[in-house]
Order: structure tokens, then sequence, then C-alpha cells
């Protein structure tokens, strides 16, 4: 059965068009200043050298048609799906829906919610609006994951110990088989990335597997 190397052991490959690729998050929000993640008081400098492998992973499942899955952290304009304890958590300066260099801040449709230039969509490819950290909450991503009889999971994007994990986490509820892409995630603390990539794979497996994205295309082309 074809599989892809992986910690703690190989992820066996389901049948084709049963995986999907899920890009957590990868908005300049969080990956340029001006956004949440600097108003937050991070170095946001940290998180775009994983671009490039995303962008390949990107490609290799346009190439084979296979489903993509983005994801975006934002807020409607009249805040009524922020919780005051998320917009009040923190000291910071710039506070959710403030208007700030990129926009309002972690508001839909605002220049700073965009998805980076790198990664940006094509047309028919999917984009879930997330008003929480975890990718399931208040969307239809189950119902499109079940629409599609998907079964396997990829994840990459940012950070690794807030929204991937999140959504990774509920994703192994739910029965999915999952694997984090190890250099395609990353967070403003590398430790936390790290002790994330640990956990996960823990207790043989206990949410998931993780590999590098070399090893996931060499898997794929096996
Ligand atoms: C955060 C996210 N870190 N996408 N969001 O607030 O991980």
């Amino acid at each position: 059965m074809p599989a892809i190397t992986a910690q703690p052991y190989p992820y066996a490959l389901p049948a084709a068009g049963k995986l999907a690729l899920v890009i957590i998050d990868m908005q300049r929000d969080f990956l340029e200043p001006g956004g949440f993640g600097e108003a937050l008081g991070n170095d946001v400098s940290q998180l775009r050298a994983i671009t490039p492998n995303i962008q390949t992973l990107q490609q290799t499942f346009r190439d084979r048609g296979w489903l993509i899955i983005q994801t975006v952290e934002g807020h409607q304009a009249d805040l009524s799906d922020c919780p005051p304890a998320k917009r009040d958590r923190g000291q910071a300066a710039l506070k959710i829906g403030d208007p700030g260099p990129m926009g309002r801040i972690l508001v839909l449709g605002e220049p700073g919610n965009a998805i980076i230039p790198e990664l940006a969509l094509k047309a028919d490819e999917i984009v879930i609006e997330k008003p929480g950290k975890g990718a399931f909450y208040a969307t239809p991503l189950q119902a499109i994951l079940q629409h599609r009889s998907i079964t396997h999971l990829l994840f990459t994007g940012v950070t690794t110990e807030v929204c991937v994990q999140s959504t990774m986490r509920e994703a192994n509820d739910r029965g999915y088989e999952c694997l984090l892409v190890e250099d395609g995630t990353a967070s403003y603390f590398p430790e936390f990335k790290q002790a994330t990539l640990a956990m996960m794979r823990a207790q043989g497996g206990i949410f998931g597997w993780t590999a590098t994205t070399a090893q996931v295309l060499a898997g794929l082309s096996a």
C-alpha cells in the first residue's frame, strides 16, 4: 500500500481523491507587519519561510485535481461573531475590529485579512472563513469534507500550536487520518512548534503523523 515516510510510522495513503490539503490561515494578518499577529506582540517575520513548501504542495494537489481547503480567521464587520472574551483578551494596542495599517484588524474582506499573494486561491478553490481557532467551529468544513468523501487530511499553515493544532485535534476526533507537515507549518514560538509536532505524534500517533514536505512528495509520487 502506498505510504508517506512519517513519524511515528508510515502514513498509509487512501484511494485517490480521499486525501485533501488543508492550508490554515496563511493571511497577511498573521504574516505581515500591521496585522493581528503583530498587534499581539509577535515577530511576524518568522512565518513566511514555510511559504515555498506550501506552494509546492498546493501545486501538486492542483496538478492532480485533488481537494485543497484554505482557511482564514476573520470576523464579520459588525463583530457579531466575535465574542467579547476574544476581543478583550490581552492588552494589545490594536484590538480585533480596530483600524490598522492594513484595514480593520481580523475583519473579513479587509486587505490585511487576505491570503498572502503567493498562495492566492484559484477561482474554483474553497476558502473557509472561520471566527474561531479551529476550522470546524461555526463553518461548513465537515459537510464539505463528507460531501467529497475525504478521509485523510494533510495540514499546513499557521500558527502551529493555535489554529493548526486546534483544527487537527478536532479532525482527529471526527475520524480523519491527519498528517502535519513539519516544514509547512510555523509558529511565532519555535519551541511551541516543536512541542506541538512532538505531542501530535506521541503515544503511537495519538493525534496523527508528522512528515516533511519532501517525504510527502516522495510518498505521493511512489
Ligand atoms: C492565532 C492562528 N494565532 N491562525 N491564529 O491567533 O493560529
